[in-house]
């Protein structure tokens, strides 16, 4: 059969990779060539992504991609959510990036989230812009840059259009992306001006938007060269929101199935028509991010791996290993009786010591904390589990879902016990995998746009379904 070969960096908040596909008659196959980690640096003021770092793995991945297999046509980008770069230089060509991204993490957020709401509510901000209420949504950060900041910058970028940006010189946001923002009309799909400016922010920074699907350029022959690629070579605009990559990647029906984006954070909902924006789905605090090809996707953020992972990083940093796998099976073993607490409480987003906020938790509830590490990582996935199965259940009410299934992809497909307990607290089955879902998705939409495959997601989908086989967890009484 026929197969091109495409590259995609995808870029998560724990760790990024890059990974080489081969698509077309009937063949989805992907090799990752490169892993890094993703570590966020606390510096004087404030937390911020080593992006430089990160982007200069992501090269010197692509060009192991391009010695192993000269004949990829077309690299795509996708990252994380919300965060950007200021930029200044961009109509002049290449731009100086001012300052490094800060981290959504970061506790800047609160006085922003003061000013824009003195400005406009949160349901007057729903009601154009489909959000969940996250402190840390684009405008939020935004209304946190000291003004001065925001005036000397002439561009900002999301940083997987940052990445694309420093590939090609052609600054745009991709709109999955930018649905993320804020700032863009939920309806309308474009960016709502009379918004930015009730919000006083500077319109002029906002680049010229592209769907997923559409070329955003070649590659820089400075880039070209630096990575051993052959001249031509497209970088082509993505679902360029992880979480949008990986939502094409789930082998699913849409209308009997909910998914679970599992990795850092646990996005739990449905894919939609048209965006949901009644008075129970700002109640539920639901969000109406764009997916490709014009789907909604009706979510909300959980918590995710991210509470288990940073009490691992917290027992580590006191000097004891930590075994994941042999805590996880520890866990299994120790059996249900252990508290289930709020893992979207707040407290729980910033870096920190964990196990003190979860006895924290207990104790204003009263109920006993967990005692040892197993009974934390046990008590960790017991309530991960059961905002899962909370957020699924309200998913498929509000997009008028008929769920009979429920996909966990992502890193999250991995924890068998994870997926047993929210299929046991769904009472849905669970269907887990692939792991590499948003890699997946990336690739897909470029295989697409190059005319490896055609086809809708569903079509899409379908290729997913037959070439990844996912895990079954029935439901346990
Ligand atoms: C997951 C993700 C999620 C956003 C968050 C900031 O990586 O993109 O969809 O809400 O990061």
């Amino acid at each position: 059969a026929e197969t091109g070969t495409v590259a995609a960096i995808d870029m998560g908040a724990t760790s990024g990779r890059v990974i080489v596909g081969h698509v077309g008659g009937g063949v989805l196959e992907t090799r990752q060539v490169a892993r890094f980690a993703n570590d966020p640096v606390e510096a004087i003021d404030g937390l911020h992504w080593n992006l430089l770092g990160m982007y200069g793995a992501a090269l010197t991945g692509l060009r192991t991609a391009f010695r192993d297999e000269p004949g990829i046509a077309s690299i795509g980008v996708d990252a994380w959510a919300v965060d950007y770069g200021l930029l200044r230089g961009v109509g002049e060509g290449r731009a100086r990036l001012l300052g490094e991204p800060f981290h959504y993490r970061d506790a800047r957020t609160t006085a922003g989230v003061a000013a824009v709401h003195q400005r406009m509510p949160h349901s007057a901000l729903f009601a154009r812009n489909g959000l969940q209420f996250l402190p840390f949504n684009t405008l939020y950060q935004f209304a946190a840059e000291p003004p001065e900041q925001l005036a000397f910058a002439d561009t900002a970028l999301l940083i997987p259009d940052l990445v694309g940006y420093w590939l090609t010189g052609i600054a745009r946001a991709e709109r999955s992306n930018a649905s993320t923002t804020g700032l863009l009309g939920v309806e309308s799909g474009e960016w709502d001006d009379e918004l930015i400016a009730t919000l006083g922010l500077p319109r002029g920074i906002l680049p010229p938007l592209i769907s997923a699907g559409e070329r955003l350029g070649s590659l820089l022959p400075d880039v070209a060269s630096a990575i051993g690629a052959p001249a031509g070579v497209s970088v082509t605009a993505v679902g360029s929101h992880d979480t949008a990559s990986a939502v094409v990647a789930v082998p699913m029906h849409p209308e009997s199935a909910v998914y679970i984006s599992c990795g850092t954070w646990g996005l739990v909902g449905v894919e939609v028509e048209h965006p949901v924006l009644g008075p129970d789905a700002i109640a539920a605090n639901y969000t109406n991010e764009g997916g490709v090809d014009g789907r909604v996707r009706l979510l909300h953020n959980v918590m995710g791996l991210w509470v288990l992972s940073e009490t691992l990083r917290g027992w580590e940093r006191e000097g004891h290993p930590v075994d994941l796998t042999a805590l996880l099976d520890a866990a299994a073993e120790a059996g249900p009786g252990v508290p289930v607490f709020d893992i979207n409480d707040p407290r729980f987003l910033p870096p920190g010591d964990m196990p003190a906020r979860i006895d924290a938790w207990c104790e204003e509830h009263g109920v006993p904390a967990p005692r040892t590490r197993t009974h934390y990582v046990r008590s960790i996935v017991e309530s991960l589990a059961q905002a899962f199965a909370k957020s699924a259940a309200r998913a498929a009410e509000l997009g008028g879902v008929d769920a009979r299934t429920i996909h966990i992809v992502g890193g999250g497909a991995l924890n068998r016990l994870l997926c047993q307990r929210t299929a046991d607290r769904s009472g849905m089955t669970v269907l887990a995998g692939p792991v590499e879902a948003t890699a997946l998705g990336n690739v897909l939409v470029q295989a697409r746009a190059m005319g490896y495959i055609d086809g809708s997601l569903e079509a899409l989908r379908d290729l997913v379904a037959r070439t990844h086989a996912p895990v079954r967890y029935d439901p346990r009484l």
